[in-house]
């Protein structure tokens, strides 16, 4: 009788940890073949060292216009803890989530030019350029086939690449799930870390390709303020941001 309440108390703390683990985030990166940790969210700051930008929980940010969707809550950089992954351009990223729990919605990926150090850039008033996204694959929006079902197959992660002719200098990454899941109510997942660009590129992007963020999304966006149950046999959805720049 005790052992069994002792289990069954045992099995309700499991659930709720489970539960408050759910959504997520980027823990680790593959940067051109070396492996970086990400910031322990949970976790104080104080005395972590990552390429990653501070970012507190799993919890999602569920306004548009939100101060965090830049580089999610809080977005601080770490100080002295603050580390930049070297990678030439033209490389290859892979983000890793924890196991990611939502198949319905977007993955986009963003970078913004530090003109300088981003360990002191406020990353609320950099330029954002879109450098890859994928939404819906195939079949209709409630239904069908979504990017964030394929960052699940993959592992819960994502690859991309650095746009070959992009101009070396210091640079975010920013990688962020937008879920659409749960009707007029999106949610976004952003986290941001820190690289140093090489190379002998000199392609930046301009114009309509760079947007702030918060400023690029709104709630009457097609694809972010959406009910997607109501949409049985809609095949198209509309990627929230700029157009993706590929460099060329
Ligand atoms: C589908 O395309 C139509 C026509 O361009 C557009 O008005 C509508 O907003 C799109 N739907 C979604 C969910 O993006
Ligand atoms: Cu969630």
């Amino acid at each position: 009788m005790f052992i069994s309440a002792t289990f069954a108390a045992l099995a309700i703390a499991l659930s709720q940890m489970s539960q408050v683990s759910a959504h997520g985030g980027v823990l680790s990166y593959n940067i051109a073949g070396t492996t970086y940790q990400g910031f322990k969210a949970y976790n104080t700051p104080t005395g972590q060292s990552s390429i990653q930008r501070e970012w507190d929980t799993y919890n999602p940010i569920t306004d548009p216009t939100s101060g965090s969707l830049s580089c999610n809550s809080n977005g601080a950089s770490l100080g002295s803890g603050q580390l930049s992954a070297t990678v030439a351009a033209g490389s290859s990223i892979t983000a890793y989530w924890n196991t990611w729990p939502h198949s319905i919605g977007p993955v986009m990926v963003y970078m913004a030019s530090c003109g300088g150090s981003c360990t002191s850039a406020n990353t609320a008033s950099l330029n954002w350029f879109k450098i890859d996204q994928k939404g819906l694959i195939s079949g209709d929006l409630p239904t069908g086939q979504w990017a964030q079902g394929e960052l699940i197959a993959d592992g819960s992660s994502w690859t991309t690449s650095i746009p070959s002719s992009l101009a070396p200098g210091e640079y975010f990454i920013r990688h962020e799930l937008l879920a659409i899941h749960t009707s007029n109510q999106p949610q976004f997942y952003p986290e941001c870390a820190q690289l140093k660009v090489t190379g002998s590129g000199t392609a930046q992007p301009s114009g309509s390709y760079l947007v702030k963020l918060p400023g690029a999304y709104k709630m009457s966006d097609p694809g972010v303020g959406i009910d997607v149950y109501s949409m049985p046999g809609v095949t198209n959805y509309t990627i929230p941001g700029p157009a993706v720049w590929t460099g060329n």
